[in-house]
């Protein structure tokens, strides 16, 4: 099994600052119909995404793929949120794809401003710094695929304090065939809670793991989590620390000789 973990993915203006965790149902191949993704706008705020195309592992990846590439393309040429999410849902053919979900969330790094659409996904988490928690239930739309109303999709704000954690997740960290979707929701915003002041890496990789005790899930995982620092000279480095210097070579004095 192999996790991968970023650490101190800090694209974009020092104070903020990114990780995130994935675990694909396709443990030997990697494919995975999850995606997330740092976005550095040119405006100067940051994107974070999370994404999730109908089904899994190898079947769920052209359409991830193509998603995934249409958002960061719409993403930097300035697209509005709504308008990107109405781009996407073009890029969904539902007989042949299904359909799929996505959280885009743009922060404006120095204010803490956040501007978000979803689409069909589970809602944000936002944990304070005090170690509160709340999910940002207000904005929804229908997934991607699936029919909407003409009218533009939503555009949801909500304000980060310096010290705050947007946690975007997808479904299989908080969805079990034997138990209630609420289950899932209250011990993933139970255990943020918790972690609002640990690392960022840390704080992915427990919800992953907590995910992983639930069951065996035989879906993708994802977790990403960006913060606002308090102080940018205390955010993560932009290269991971480097490994400890090789140990000097072991000086063996030659053998006394005997007798
Ligand atoms: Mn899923």
């Amino acid at each position: 099994m192999e996790i991968s973990v970023e650490l101190g993915h800090a694209v974009g203006p020092p104070a903020v600052a990114v990780a995130a965790c994935t675990l694909p149902s396709d443990r030997e191949g990697g494919a995975s119909g999850d995606w997330h993704d740092v976005i550095a706008l040119p405006s100067g705020d940051v994107a974070v995404v999370v994404g999730d195309a109908a089904g899994h592992g190898v079947q769920a990846r052209p359409l991830k793929d193509a998603l995934q590439r249409g958002l960061r393309g719409m993403a930097m040429t300035g697209t509005e949120p709504s308008e990107l999410v109405n781009g996407l849902d073009n890029v969904v053919v539902p007989d042949r794809d299904g359909y799929a979900t996505v959280v885009y969330a743009v922060v404006e790094p120095k204010r803490g401003e956040v501007v978000l659409t979803n689409a069909g996904h589970p809602p944000p988490l936002l944990v304070g710094s005090g170690g509160s928690a709340r999910f940002l239930t207000d904005t929804l739309d229908p997934p991607l695929g699936a029919p909407r109303a003409p009218t533009s999709p939503e555009v949801g704000r909500t304000q980060l304090r310096p010290g705050d954690t947007l946690v975007l997740y997808t479904d299989g960290l908080i969805e079990r065939r034997s138990r209630d979707i609420s289950t899932g929701l209250a011990g993933l915003a139970a255990l943020a809670a918790r972690l609002a002041s640990a690392s960022l890496d840390e704080l992915c990789a427990r919800l992953l793991c907590m995910a992983l005790d639930a069951s065996d899930p035989s879906d993708d995982l994802t977790v990403i989590a960006l913060r606002l620092q308090y102080n940018p000279s205390a955010a993560p480095p932009l290269i991971p620390t480097p490994l400890l210097p090789a140990p000097a070579p072991i000086a063996i004095a030659p053998l006394a000789p005997f007798g």
